[in-house]
């Protein structure tokens, strides 16, 4: 027998459980009985012998065992479910790894021979890359927010980087998580773009991010993958010998400074970051960070350092997000602003950007009419960023200014003004080439960019085109190749630089943008034209200047060259146009003609240790001269551009929310169509 001991005790209050087992049971006297029934009896007879309190104690027991029961099912059925859900995607993980690994290409080929054709490409005959699962474009127009960590959200990179950004995301989200890494980018979710400015109307503050595209993503093609490895090559030269520097010289494998301050770095930001080459771009980046500094005792060109750096600096925030490059294109900004303290406020050319002073070149006070007109959408764009109306109004009142001048030729502009008379000077000589080419090309793309508003902009872009037609439209022979030429004092000269040949992209983009329909006639003429200015040549590469046959000759060709002329200096304005007439058209020989630029690039411009070189002489195959420098502009343009043109995704640098500076940096529409 067992009682308890406060039974023991004699305790009158019976709060205590007491369990007496009779004597039979206890001694198992009587036999051994395990019936249901004598089972079932027996419970009943002991549970009726247990007290009222007794009963209630072991009935809440009951009860609260019961309760636990339940509670501790419901946890561990979730636990279950999430061991199961992390296994499910465990396995989807793994499988969409190998695929994504397929979608990204093989490693890039070794440099190529100098004269390397399509034909000893075999490493770009890469399989086209699947299309990637799961993973589709980003918002195409500003990257203005830390992009979402849904590797899903990616933009075109996705064909090379997916993998690496499934890791990346997967990095971030254990890692810090007010700071989202996304292709070199370093990047506050809570940034924005906001203006500090109230002074800002609705129509000039930053869009907002729009909901992202849902299209499938475009698989880089095998063009595009010969842009990459050329620009890898390219890169790998500057990278070598030049790091930092401005320029690479790939024979000599050393550099040339002109600013000093790492221009091809800067100009080939955001065409690293729209061809997905995320390693390169986060050294780049670094270099930014880390030693780019602007505070030098150094004379810098105004029109050069804002369309390569400022313009490089703020597309390429734009499309990383990553405040940094803001910053950086603040502080050139605002070093570059001492060079409208002239007279007239038409800017001088050159400026200190550490001491803060400004001042036009040594032999005359003249500034260039495309200089100072071809730096507006970079200001404009800074104040639209920063809420600073400086910038803003400095540059917009030398288009105003410019807009009443006298002294045009049917909208033509001369190719000099004076910043002291604020006047055009060396009147007479008309010119779609050097000194006023981006003049003509920035009307059209200010009146984009503000979203087609400013009618004084447009009225002289108008004006202007008609005074082409009117003054420089020849037609040359044998061909009948339309041709742009030049008017000096009356007299036309057939002379056209390879420069000129940024006008049919132009004339294009004006057209999808609602102007008259002829321009789109025009530009396709006038593209025909600058595709011959290379055919027509040994090399298959353009001069810088040609000179068009006005009279069939026997055995003359439509173009003709001067020894002085005949260097090609890597330029971009023919691809340029290309890239915009395919867009427009669609039209493969667009792509074709551009295939054959690169092509020839590769076999009379490359430098087998690194690099692609100007040359001296695209008329002589076997000895084309190469001068030993490697222009910015070949990584910020030609390549960018031959890129874009390959592309058929036209959410790539869209053209309704992107407008190109005159340095191939797209900068956005501040109201996109
Ligand atoms: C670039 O710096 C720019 O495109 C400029 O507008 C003209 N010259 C070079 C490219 O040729």
């Amino acid at each position: 027998m067992y009682s308890g001991a406060a039974a023991a005790a004699g305790s009158p209050r019976r709060d205590f459980i007491s369990v007496t087992l009779g004597p039979e049971e206890a001694a198992g006297v009587g036999g051994y009985n395990n019936s249901k029934a004598w089972r079932r009896r027996s419970c009943w007879r002991k549970w009726k012998q247990l007290s009222r309190l007794q009963r209630s104690v072991i009935l809440f027991l009951f009860a609260f065992l019961a309760v636990c029961g339940v509670i501790s099912y419901t946890s561990m059925g979730e636990t279950w479910k999430s061991i199961t859900n992390k296994s499910l995607d465990d396995q989807r993980t793994e499988q969409e790894i190998p695929r994504l690994n397929l979608a990204n290409p093989a490693v890039l080929p070794a440099p190529q021979k100098a004269d390397a054709n399509h034909g000893d490409y075999p490493e770009l005959s890469l399989q086209k890359p699947p299309k990637p699962p799961h993973v589709r474009r980003g918002p195409s127009n500003l990257q203005i927010k830390a992009p979402r960590r849904d590797t899903r959200l990616k933009t075109r990179h996705d064909t090379m980087r997916a993998v690496e950004e499934l890791v990346e995301a997967d990095k971030v989200e254990k890692t810090e998580k007010s700071i989202i890494s996304w292709r070199g980018a370093v990047i506050e979710p809570d940034q924005s773009t906001e203006p500090p400015s109230s002074k800002m109307t609705e129509l000039e503050k930053p869009s907002p991010v729009e909901p992202e595209d849902q299209k499938e993503p475009v698989p880089i093609n095998e063009r595009q993958l010969a842009v990459i490895e050329a620009f890898r090559h390219a890169w790998k030269g500057y990278k070598d010998f030049a790091w930092g520097h401005d320029e690479l010289k790939p024979l000599s494998k050393s550099y040339s400074e002109w600013f000093g301050l790492g221009l091809t770095l800067i100009d080939a930001l955001d065409t690293m970051w729209i061809l997905g080459l995320k390693e390169e771009f986060e050294e780049a980046r670094k270099w930014v960070a880390n030693d780019l500094v602007f505070d030098k005792n150094v004379d810098v060109n105004l029109f050069e350092s804002t369309i390569r750096i400022l313009g490089g600096l703020l597309s390429t925030y734009h499309l990383s997000g990553d405040s940094l490059f803001l910053e950086k294109a603040k502080d050139i900004g605002n070093r570059l602003m001492p060079a409208f303290k002239t007279p007239s406020k038409i800017p001088y050319s050159d400026v200190n950007i550490g001491r803060g002073t400004a001042h036009p070149p040594r032999w005359t006070s003249d500034s260039t009419v495309a200089e100072v007109t071809s730096i507006q959408l970079e200001f404009r764009e800074l104040s639209r960023l920063t809420g600073d109306e400086k910038f803003r109004k400095a540059v917009d009142e030398v288009m105003k200014h410019v807009h009443i001048l006298s002294g045009k030729n049917d909208g033509l502009v001369p190719m000099f003004i004076n910043t002291n008379s604020g006047q055009f000077t060396h009147l007479g000589v008309y010119t779609l080439g050097a000194r006023a080419d981006s003049y003509y090309e920035y009307l059209l793309k200010q009146w984009i960019q503000g979203g087609k508003k400013e009618n004084e902009l447009l009225e002289d872009y108008m004006r202007a085109i008609e005074g082409v037609k009117k003054h420089l439209l020849q037609r040359s022979e044998p061909k009948k190749l339309t041709f742009v030429g030049e008017l000096a004092h009356g007299h036309f000269s057939a002379k056209m630089d390879h420069l000129v040949c940024f006008l049919p992209g132009t004339l294009a983009l004006g057209a999808h943008n609602g102007l008259a329909a002829d321009h789109m006639k025009l530009a396709e003429t006038l593209i025909e034209t600058c595709y011959q200015m290379y055919a027509q040549v040994e090399t298959g590469l353009s001069p810088e200047i040609v000179h068009f046959n006005l009279h069939a000759q026997k055995g003359h060709k439509d173009v003709e060259i001067k020894p002085a002329d005949r260097h090609n200096l890597l330029r971009p304005e023919t691809v340029e146009s290309l890239f915009y007439m395919y867009r427009f058209t669609g039209d493969k020989k667009y792509q074709d003609w551009g295939w054959e630029i690169l092509q020839n690039f590769n076999r009379y411009t490359r430098v087998p240790t690194g690099g692609y070189t100007s040359i001296n002489n695209v008329q002589n195959p076997s000895n084309p001269e190469p001068r030993d420098k490697m222009e910015s502009f070949f990584l910020g343009e030609t390549l960018k551009y031959m890129f874009l043109l390959f592309s058929d995704d036209i959410d790539l640098i869209n053209l309704d929310k992107y407008v190109f500076n005159t340095e191939a940096h797209p900068l956005p529409i501040w109201v996109p169509a």
